[in-house]
């Protein structure tokens, strides 16, 4: 499967500082903040900062040193907001049928109450 990044999507602007976004943790490849329409008392998306669209597309293309940074930030957002006691959900959404509306990756963290069953 190949990829092409649009650089005009919302998250390529907040990227690129044309548009404001409410910081939780910044690192070297990654950026977490608060959605600005939350579906729970904590709800977090953090991005990479490099040009992928959806999971697959970062983890075939993104270095190591990327993924590591990624992976460690939605680590330590979690930290943050202390949801190591009550648990969180983590979410990516893709593409057409898992309803991605902005096609730049994000991991949605979701905490604060209990989510309910989403698989049934
Ligand atoms: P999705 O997984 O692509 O469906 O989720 C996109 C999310 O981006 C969604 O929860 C929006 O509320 C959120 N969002 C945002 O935080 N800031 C924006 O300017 C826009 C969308 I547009």
């Amino acid at each position: 499967m190949t990829y092409a990044y649009d650089d005009q999507n919302i998250f390529a602007k907040i990227l690129r500082a044309e548009i404001p976004n409410d910081t939780v943790l910044e690192t070297e490849h990654s950026l977490a903040f608060n959605d600005i329409q939350p579906q729970a008392p904590v709800h977090v998306l953090v991005i990479p900062k490099g040009p992928y669209v959806c999971y697959d597309h970062f983890a075939q293309t993104a270095s190591d040193a990327e993924i590591a940074d990624y992976t460690r930030a939605i680590g330590e957002v979690c930290k943050l907001k202390g949801l190591d006691q009550d648990g969180f959900r983590l979410i990516s959404n893709a593409g057409d049928h898992g309803v991605q509306e902005v096609p730049h990756l994000h991991v949605h963290i979701l905490a604060g109450r209990p989510l309910g069953r989403m698989l049934q």
